[in-house]
């Protein structure tokens, strides 16, 4: 897919609100692509694409975990933990994208998970810091990102920040999420 066709898709799926903020990780991610030596087109791609599914409708989103065989954890989710991998799926199915990179950056966004390529750790980190994002701490994670330049330390510590916010709730944390935290405290220098 080009980026004019990503774009046209993601507008007309999308609230106003959900596609502005799609198109700031989109240029988030592209600018992290030059200082990581990342593929600016995939950047771009997943960045558009990455919360495709996010208003979906939950129980057509159980029925595809179910026939496309996907983690039948995800069945104890809602819409927050599932609209990545759902997305991903859709965008194989119904958009014939076949680029595996692509689609595990837009499946993993959320959660993040263990061993990612740059692709997904980009968007994983994108998603976090676009401009418009104010949560206590992410300037840190941004001076990580531009002044560091230390990618696996940047999805540690967003890791790090969303458990302690879901714990705060009492939110049950998904087992890639935990795997992420675990796998980059190891791999942060
Ligand atoms: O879709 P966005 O709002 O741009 O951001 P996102 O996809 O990164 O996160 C969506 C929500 O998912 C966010 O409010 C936190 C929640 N979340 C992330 N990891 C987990 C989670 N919720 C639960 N219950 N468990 C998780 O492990
Ligand atoms: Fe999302
Ligand atoms: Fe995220
Ligand atoms: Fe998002």
């Amino acid at each position: 897919m080009k980026r004019k066709k990503a774009l046209k898709v993601a507008a007309e799926k999308l609230p106003k609100k959900r596609f502005k903020h799609s198109e700031r990780v989109a240029e988030t991610a592209v600018k992290m692509a030059e200082i990581f030596n990342a593929d600016k087109e995939k950047c771009f791609l997943a960045g558009i694409l990455h919360d495709y599914s996010k208003y979906d409708e939950l129980s057509k989103m159980y029925q595809t975990v179910t026939t496309e065989k996907l983690d039948p954890e995800l069945l104890q989710y809602k819409t927050e933990v599932l609209h990545g991998p759902i997305a991903a799926v859709k965008m194989k199915n119904k958009f014939d994208i076949t680029d595996e990179e692509i689609l595990n950056a837009i499946a993993h966004h959320t959660s993040g998970r263990k061993q990612m390529g740059i692709i997904e750790k980009i968007i994983f980190v994108a998603d976090y810091i676009e401009p418009k994002r104010s949560q206590p701490g992410v300037d840190d994670i941004r001076d990580i990102v531009f002044g560091k330049n230390n990618l696996d330390l940047a999805v540690y510590s967003i890791t790090k920040a969303n458990i302690r916010h879901l714990l705060n709730k009492d939110s049950t944390i998904y087992h890639k999420t935990l795997e992420c935290l675990n796998y980059y405290n190891m791999a942060r220098e």
